[in-house]
């Protein structure tokens, strides 16, 4: 394209995006091209994120628990799994597991986001019991746990269907899922990173029988390794046609890819610009998913303070534990504080809300800020 039709190409964009137009396949190419003007992508990306989440910038106060390294799978962008006998793999007693509870009850968090390896000696029961044992315990944290891959294995594990498996995790404690395992659903794409694991029509029917089941869930999309513009237009566009016919999925976390210690380490770490530019076109083309993620621990403090700008409007939350991104090379602290995390809202011009992890306002008690009820 020549200069002017970039700038035809913009009008016709903004046009739509003021008009509240669905943006089709195309229009999401086009605006993933790096010469598409960013500034004014982001300008649009803002109105469509001031039109469904106003000027909030939300946070909320979580913790992570990945109770066992140890995996039979081996992603190529994983530097998290552990083979069985590698000195690095672990496995949590349910003495630790209660323990981490415990110290997140204590600390005011909201939300435990619960995923771990595949371990080759666990059986199913052992996974049902993590969430059961938290939940029996600390019955107002809310658990987030298990990825499509995890209740894939289950149903490997178990030969029963996806449906009963989920209705007797969530008889157990489960809150919602989280979105992981989602990477890139364009075959040509995942039959190279991740052949061996829940391919993209299980994850769909996973997550759709989570709706189906009014199991909340969240999707993701891990970007800036092999992929190119239309594996990821054609990845939001399928979750968008899942999201039209169950309205099932609550936000979207376009996850940056970092190299560090994995399999694909000769790559390297996408851009600034790239970030911004995946969040402002995941919010233009996510048009029925009320929220956009930036997650600092894997944007890095600053960018996810900037793509509050770029159509995002969550932070994620102050986090304990991460170990994923961290063990690929993440220089995020390890967790951040509340004056923190609101001071960066703050600063990036947007009011900042406590909410729980289905997005209701967190009310605090003054005197006691670790005892919170939800604003109904
Ligand atoms: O599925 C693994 C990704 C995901 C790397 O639902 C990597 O609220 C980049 O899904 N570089 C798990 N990405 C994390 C996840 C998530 C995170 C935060 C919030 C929520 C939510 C979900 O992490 C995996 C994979 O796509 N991942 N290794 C890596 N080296």
């Amino acid at each position: 394209m020549i200069q002017s039709d970039w700038k035809a190409a913009l009008s016709e964009i903004r046009r739509k995006v003021e008009a509240g137009e669905r943006l089709s396949f195309d229009d999401g190419l086009t605006i993933s091209d790096p010469r598409f003007p960013l500034q004014e992508l982001g300008q649009l990306a803002n109105v469509a994120r001031e039109r469904v989440n106003g000027n909030v910038g939300y946070y909320n106060i979580n913790t992570h628990l990945n109770p066992t390294n140890i995996c039979v799978y081996r992603c190529t962008f994983c530097a998290f799994r552990s083979d069985l006998r590698d000195s690095k793999g672990y496995l949590m007693s349910d003495e630790q597991i209660l323990e981490r509870g415990r110290e997140a009850v204590e600390n005011g968090c909201t939300e435990m986001h619960i995923v771990g390896g595949l371990h080759h000696k666990m059986d199913y029961d052992w996974y049902v019991n993590v969430i059961r044992i938290l939940h029996d315990a600390y019955p107002d944290l809310h658990l987030k746990g298990w990825t499509g891959v995890e209740i894939n294995w289950f149903e490997f594990l178990t030969k029963r269907s996806v449906k009963s498996i989920l209705e007797e995790l969530i008889d157990a404690g489960l809150g919602s899922m989280p979105g992981g395992g989602a990477e890139i659903f364009h075959p040509e794409v995942r039959d190279k990173i991740c052949e061996h694991k829940a391919d993209t029509s299980k994850w769909f029917e996973i997550h759709r029988t989570a709706h189906e089941l009014g199991l909340r869930t969240n999707c993701t999309m891990l970007y800036g390794h092999i992929e190119e513009a239309y594996h990821r237009i054609d990845h939001l566009v399928r979750l968008r046609e899942l999201q039209d016919e169950t309205g099932g999925f609550q936000t979207f976390i376009p996850l940056a890819f970092h190299p560090e210690n994995t399999g694909l380490s000769h790559i390297s770490k996408p851009s600034v610009l790239m970030d911004l530019r995946t969040m402002a076109v995941s919010r233009l083309m996510l048009d029925n998913i009320p929220h956009i993620k930036a997650y600092w621990i894997m944007l890095g403090i600053g960018t996810a303070q900037a793509a509050l700008a770029y159509g995002a409007d969550d932070l994620d939350g102050t986090v304990r534990h991460e170990l994923i991104y961290h063990d690929a090379g993440a220089t995020t602290p390890e967790l951040l504080t509340v004056e923190r995390i609101r001071s960066l809202i703050e600063e990036a011009g947007r009011d900042p809300v406590e909410r729980d992890t289905l997005y209701r306002r967190v009310v605090r008690s003054p005197e006691h800020p670790n005892q919170w009820r939800v604003e109904v």
